[in-house]
């Protein structure tokens, strides 16, 4: 009894006989750990700390992973079915650990095994670094739909770029603005990853290709880069099924150049070695913009080819001729589909053309056949800032054999539509793969339109803008057939069972079926309907929104030394901090609600329901307005909850560094939450569904899928105002050619302005050029919307009050979610698209 006393955590015996090995008293998932600890981290009880366990348990879960993964994998290529490939620049995975328990079925056991070692499963899941491969939405959208993937037994695999830096890490400064600093999440080791050093593709830059005449060109000299391949499982939920993700680290061919060492030019000898290595070191950290920078481009090319070479080499395995390469009449005798997330992999369709024609020696019209059978593309966007375009200059450099192909492609395609539309010479200028100016620019939406098979946007809304505005020329040329709409999905295994296990447990317990029925059919949940007017259910539902709260709480309290009023109403708006999201009008709504509380008479605070505002999310860091907005929200929060007279009724925060794992502290807790874009400009959003799949109600406007979302969930349980799309273009046009005075247009969003300049949230001058972009053009509209939103707003205060009426519209909303399951998208592009069936590992 005595030695127990000092024996430094956990019980000794359990630790004892995880080291033995052999003692049957003890779960393997002990012995594993116990064994990890001694062995690959070479520790002991006396001295791993939580970090420590995280990684042995980590590396031990990945044992089972690992097993799985292998099996998948050779079952694939016993049994060679139909591929697809989902080709995305981002994967925003956040925490694996967690993830891999829950889908392996493990997490009691580990719990409990951990447990008696002295260690609580919770705070080693909160060791781990998010990885942060993704700027927002469309990265977390490849993630959620690997995790579908995998969950549906489809032959999927994601090809991406390891990126030795993830998206930055978000700090705030004194006077309230945003900085940045790197995020080196591999910096202590990733458990989760494979280095596959037997993988790997020589990758070339610049250099010349000459024509060779029979339509084939040799391409030479120049950079060579070797990309190196690194693993990652992506375990299906409740299936031994695991796909895999691969990643490409850029590394250069030779370690350095030893004749310039020997020469003793130290610097020019690492000098090409470090920029082979530069190739992977960053994520770029913008978002609905183009920069045309080089080194952007040299990432695009180097994960495109590398996947390619790859792909290829797979197929080539099989021994079938080169046309059975993607779709063809029968199912049978197809084996690749590609999709692009995006137009980042747009050089696919070029190098695939390369690889066939100069390296294959396949002519011309098959490639292009061959080609345009194998790609997808996704379209998530249709802000014309965002749609890339590089400069023919740059990519004549880089990759001048790519820019004779699209060249060669853009001939025969002009050529075809000059003969569908004799003389409609404007028609060839808005539809040629090249931009007309100086310099010249290679239109990659129009690139990957043209060498699709099929091109889908985000949201029905957002399919239809596509097809009527920027695509609308290539509808009327290919026909309509050629584009649909696959409205986005997240995974309720992530989203649902990991972040708001308090409400799958509920859910679960109410339902009294297995957590894998509704997780992996979400359309179940519409069982819960029954229980609606329930008291007691609504008593528990309401216990689980209410811990959430707490739980996020104790977060801010941890993390920011604050405390915040649980009793009050949650509202929260955290997204990518852009001005069509309109934050901007969202901290205008408070300071309205501010100004309008101090106007009250103490007794007329006492009625006032409480309520608390959170905001997070990153600006791109070049991103001005964006920043600014940053900036105001801080200092608003601390004008507003240092307010004697009102913090107890409003209070606001900005919570730093917003991630995919503050997302799952934050959805769970909120009330309400804002998805309040101008109509038409917010593709589809996807945290719109993961608040409201957590009993979470929807403010926002009629746009993107909340309009779906309604049309599921019924509009008397969403608030929705402002101008609808069609309106739009019009309210610009008299923005523009027929200003109204602000304070005519909307007398209350002319005083918040005002109360901003006159200083009273400090730094008088520094918000004018943010308020201008309202005093003047106003593009996205923020006046024309800001009476209707805060009709709204009232509205939603009403609502609450009414509590059983409010947990009523809670579980509705809930319950009919289930459309926006990811495992649903995923079926929509694995029938739609690639063609594909699933493959369970028995
Ligand atoms: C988002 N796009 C859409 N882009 O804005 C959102 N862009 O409405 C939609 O729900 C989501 O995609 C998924 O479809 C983005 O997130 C980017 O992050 C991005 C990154 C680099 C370049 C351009």
């Amino acid at each position: 009894e005595k030695g127990q006393e000092k024996w430094p955590r956990g019980d000794k015996k359990v630790w004892e006989a995880g080291t033995r090995g052999l003692d049957k008293e003890v779960p393997d998932i002990t012995k594993s750990f116990v064994n990890h600890v001694n062995t690959s981290l070479a520790l002991q009880a006396y001295n791993i700390d939580d970090f420590g366990a995280y990684q042995a348990a980590a590396l031990s879960a990945r044992d089972n992973l690992i097993i799985n993964w292998n099996e998948t994998q050779i079952n694939f290529t016993r049994k060679s079915p139909k591929r697809a490939y989902y080709l995305s620049l981002e994967f925003l995975m956040g925490r694996t650990f967690d993830n891999a328990l829950l889908n392996l079925g493990l997490k009691d056991q580990y719990r409990e095994g951990l447990d008696q070692l002295g260690f609580n499963l919770e705070d080693l899941i909160d060791q781990e670094r998010d990885a942060g491969l993704g700027n927002g939405g469309l990265g977390r959208l490849a993630a959620c739909y690997l995790d579908s993937s995998a969950s549906q037994e489809l032959p999927v695999w994601g090809y991406g770029l390891r990126y030795r830096y993830g998206i930055f890490q978000q700090l705030i400064a004194p006077d309230g603005s945003q900085l940045e600093a790197p995020d080196p999440w591999l910096q202590n080791e990733n458990p989760w990853e494979l280095p596959r050093a037997d993988v790997t593709y020589d990758v070339r830059f610049y250099g010349h290709a000459e024509r060779l005449g029979n339509g084939r060109a040799v391409w030479s000299g120049g950079q060579e880069v070797l990309a190196v391949a690194y693993d990652t499982m992506i375990p299906g939920y409740s299936t031994k099924n695991t796909n895999n993700l691969r990643l490409w680290e850029s590394k250069p061919k030779r370690g350095f150049d030893l004749n310039s060492f020997n020469a003793g030019d130290y610097e020019r000898a690492i000098e090409s070695s470090n920029s082979a290595a530069a190739i992977t070191s960053v994520l770029y950290p913008n978002d609905h913009t183009t920069f045309g920078k080089e080194l952007r481009l040299k990432q695009q090319y180097f994960w495109t080819a590398a996947s390619l070479a790859d792909i290829l080499r797979r197929f080539k395995n099989l021994n079938k001729p080169i046309t059975e390469f993607p779709q063809c009449q029968s199912f049978y005798c197809s084996f690749v589909s590609i999709q692009l997330n995006d137009t980042h992999p747009t050089l696919a369709i070029p190098e695939l053309m390369r690889l066939l024609i100069d390296e294959e020696d396949v002519p011309w019209d098959t490639a292009w056949g061959i080609v345009t059978n194998t790609f997808f593309y996704t379209n998530h966007t249709v802000l014309p800032e965002a749609l890339e375009k590089w400069p023919v200059p740059l990519i004549e450099h880089v990759l001048p054999r790519h820019l004779q192909i699209i060249y060669d492609i853009n001939l025969l395609f002009l050529k075809a539509v000059e003969k569908k539309f004799p003389g409609d010479r404007d028609r060839l200028a808005r539809m040629s793969l090249i931009e007309e100016g100086f310099p010249k620019q290679v239109r990659m939406a129009n690139l990957a339109v043209v060498g699709s098979r099929k091109v889908n946007g985000v949201a029905e809304l957002h399919s239809e803008l596509l097809q009527a505005t920027i695509l609308k020329d290539f509808v009327e040329f290919d026909g309509p057939s050629k584009f649909f709409s696959v409205t986005n999905g997240i995974t309720p295994r992530r989203w649902l069972d990991q972040s708001n296990p308090n409400l799958s447990n509920l859910i679960q317990e109410t339902l009294q079926i297995p957590k894998a029925d509704f997780l992996k059919d979400l359309s179940k949940l519409e069982g819960l309907l029954k229980y609606v007017e329930n008291p007691t259910f609504q008593k528990k539902w309401a216990a689980v929104k209410q811990s959430n709260k707490e739980r996020l709480a104790h977060y801010v309290e941890v993390k920011l030394g604050l405390k915040v009023n649980t009793h009050a109403m949650f509202d929260v708006q955290i997204k990518r901090l852009h001005e069509y999201k309109r934050q901007t009008m969202n901290i205008f709504g408070v300071i309205h609600r501010y100004l309008w509380l101090k106007d009250m008479t103490p007794q007329e605070r006492k009625k006032v329901n409480p309520k608390v505002v959170f905001f997070a999310g990153k600006a791109a860091p070049g991103y001005y307005i964006a920043k600014l907005t940053i900036r105001l929200i801080v200092n608003v929060a601390r004008i507003i909850n240092d307010d004697p007279d009102t913090k107890d009724i409003l209070s606001l925060y900005f919570l730093p560094d917003y991630s995919v794992s503050l997302a799952e502290i934050l959805i769970p807790a909120s009330d309400i939450s804002q998805h309040i874009s101008t109509a038409g400009t917010e593709a589809s959003g996807t945290s719109n569904m993961k608040f409201c799949l957590n009993g979470g109600l929807l403010l926002g406007t009629v746009d993107g899928a909340n309009i779906e979302i309604a049309e599921e969930v019924g509009e008397e349980n969403v608030f929705f105002f402002g101008h609808l799309t069609p309106a739009v273009e019009d309210l610009r046009y008299q923005h523009l050619y027929h200003p109204e005075s602000l304070e005519q247009k909307s007398p209350r969003l002319f005083r918040v302005i005002n109360e901003i300049a006159s200083g009273r949230f400090g730094d008088d001058n520094v918000y004018e050029p943010l308020l201008n972009t309202i005093r003047h053009n106003d593009y996205y509209l923020l006046s024309e919307d800001f009476d209707s939103y805060l009709q709204a707003l009232a509205l939603v205060d009403e609502s609450y009050q009414n509590r059983i009426e409010w947990i009523k519209k809670s579980i509705s909303t809930t319950a009919k979610m289930g459309k926006f399951s990811s495992d649903r998208a995923i079926l929509d592009y694995a029938q739609e698209c690639w063609n594909i069936e699933p493959l369970k590992l028995e």
